[in-house]
């Protein structure tokens, strides 16, 4: 698959433990299906410290990192991969802002977050971060590879 084309763009979509916990994992998958996007992966996983803080290696020196890998470790969080056009900067604005006071209602932080520390879902930043992450969290063979029958306007 050409990646190249941004069409064929993939980013990493994480459910955290506390979105997990309040059952919201179907009201997101619900948001990225009915926007148009396409699920590539998806999966459960109580992820081991040493996943996270590799996740996270680039906040390694901010003062909430260890708050935030035992929040990230406290359950299990749902994993995934969803492609289709411009699906990495459109991911996160879907998700909203990192801070309460900036995210929109309307987003999936906005709509179900108050707290920073507690914000529900995670989103690849960048393309080439979004890369990265699904290295990190699946093996290829967990990627499904697909086409929507006849319909080149669903991703
Ligand atoms: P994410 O990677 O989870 O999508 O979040 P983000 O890019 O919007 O935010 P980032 O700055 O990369 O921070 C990653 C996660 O760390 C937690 N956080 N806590 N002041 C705080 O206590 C604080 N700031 C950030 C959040 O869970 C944030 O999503």
């Amino acid at each position: 698959k050409k990646m190249t084309d941004p069409k064929q763009e993939r980013t990493f979509i994480a459910v955290k433990p506390d979105g997990v916990q309040r059952g919201l994992i179907g009201e997101i998958i619900k948001r990225f299906e009915a926007r148009g996007y396409k699920m590539v992966a998806g999966k459960l996983i109580w992820a081991p410290k040493d996943l996270l803080k590799n996740h996270y290696k680039d906040l390694a020196d901010k003062p909430f990192y260890n708050g935030l890998v035992e929040y990230m470790s406290s359950g299990p969080v749902f994993a995934m991969v969803w492609e289709g056009k411009e699906v990495v900067k459109m991911g996160r604005q879907m998700l909203g802002a990192t801070n309460p006071l900036a995210s929109m209602p309307g987003t999936i932080r906005g709509d179900f977050g108050i707290d920073v520390g507690r914000n529900i879902c995670h989103g690849s930043d960048a393309v080439e971060t979004a890369r990265r992450e699904i290295a990190l969290w699946f093996k290829e063979e967990e990627l499904s590879d697909y086409e929507f029958a006849n319909k080149s306007w669903i991703y």
